[in-house]
C-alpha cells in the first residue's frame, strides 16, 4: 500500500490554527510522526483558506521538507495553488489532483506533461458527481488516455474513483470497489488511490467503517490511500489484507510486522 498521510489538512482544527498562527513546529511534528509511521507521501492541503491558499500551501511544503525526505502530495482543487507549491517543492511530488473539470484539466495538464510527477487522476467532471462504475470509468478512460498522450507514465498515474458517503446512497460502497477492480483490469500497471474516510461521513464509529472498507477495496486491487498512518488498527488490517490477497510472498511482510510489534494495540 502506498500510504499518503492525510493529517496536514487545514480542515482539521489543529492544523488550520497552526497555519494561521505561523506555528511551524506543529506542522513539522505531524510531518515527522507520519514519516515514522511509514507514510510514503505527506499530503498538504490548505483548501479552507480562499485567497491565501497558494501562499499557505508553499509554507506547508517548506516546513514538511525541512524535517522529512518523504515527498509531498500537493492537495488542491486550484491549479494556481498547486503551481505555487511546485515552485518550492524539492524532489518528485505527487499532484493531488487533476480531474476532467475544465479549469483543473486545462491548467494542470501542461504542468504534469512529460514530468516524472506522480499524478492522482480524480474521477470528477463538470457534469456532476459520478455515481455508477460506468460514470467513473468514462472519466477515468479520458483522463488516463490524455495523461499517457501527454507523456505521463502509466505507473505514475493513480486513479481515484471518488469515495462518496454511504449515508447518502446505499450503492456508493459497491460502485466504488467495483470501479477499482475495473481500473486495475483496464489499465495494466496503473495505481489507484482514494480518500477513504469519506465513506463513513455522517455515521458514528467512523474508524470501524473506514477499516472494513479498506479491506474490501484492497480485495479488488486498491494500492494507494490518503489515510491516517497513525491508525494502528488500519495499518494492521492493510498488512493482513495484502497477505490474504497474495501481495506478500510467504507472508514475509506480515511476519516482519508481527515481530516489530505492529499488531500490539
Ligand atoms: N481524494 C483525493 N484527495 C483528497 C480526498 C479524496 N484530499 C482530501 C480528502 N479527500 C482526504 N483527506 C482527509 C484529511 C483528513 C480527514 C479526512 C480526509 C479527517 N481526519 C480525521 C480528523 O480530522 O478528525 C483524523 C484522522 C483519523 O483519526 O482517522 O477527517 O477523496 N484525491
Amino acid at each position: 500500500m502506498i500510504i499518503i498521510g492525510e493529517l496536514i489538512n487545514a480542515s482539521r482544527k489543529a492544523i488550520g490554527t497552526a497555519i494561521e498562527a505561523g506555528d511551524a513546529d506543529s506542522i513539522k511534528k505531524v510531518a515527522t510522526d507520519q514519516t515514522e509511521a511509514g507514510a510514503n507521501y505527506i499530503d498538504v492541503n490548505a483548501g479552507i483558506f480562499v485567497g491565501k491558499e497558494p501562499e499557505y500551501l508553499k509554507w506547508l511544503v517548506q516546513n514538511v521538507q525541512d524535517v522529512t525526505d518523504v515527498p509531498c502530495a500537493i492537495d488542491s482543487p486550484d491549479p494556481r495553488a498547486i503551481e505555487a507549491a511546485l515552485e518550492v517543492h524539492k524532489g518528485t511530488p505527487m499532484i493531488n489532483s487533476i480531474s476532467l473539470e475544465k479549469d483543473r484539466y486545462d491548467n494542470l495538464m501542461p504542468v504534469v506533461a512529460g514530468t516524472d510527477y506522480k499524478v492522482i487522476a480524480l474521477c470528477m467532471s463538470d457534469d456532476g458527481m459520478p455515481e455508477t462504475v460506468d460514470d467513473r470509468m468514462k472519466i477515468a478512460d479520458k483522463l488516463v488516455n490524455s495523461l499517457i498522450q501527454n507523456n505521463v507514465k502509466v505507473e505514475n498515474i493513480f486513479v481515484d474513483p471518488l469515495v462518496q458517503p454511504m449515508s447518502v446512497n446505499n450503492s456508493f460502497g459497491v460502485e466504488f470497489v467495483n470501479t477499482i477492480e475495473k481500473i486495475v483490469e483496464t489499465f495494466p500497471g496503473i495505481h489507484t488511490a482514494c480518500g477513504l474516510s469519506n465513506i463513513s461521513y455522517g455515521l458514528p464509529a467512523r474508524k470501524f467503517m473506514n477499516q472494513t472498507f479498506m479491506v474490501m477495496a484492497i480485495s479488488k486491487g486498491l494500492d494507494g490511500a490518503i489515510m491516517n498512518p497513525l491508525d494502528k488498527k488500519m495499518i494492521a488490517n492493510i498488512i493482513a489484507a495484502e497477505a490474504l490477497t497474495g501481495k506478500d510472498n510467504f507472508c514475509m511482510n506480515y511476519l516482519k510486522a508481527f515481530r516489530a510489534g505492529k499488531f500490539e494495540m
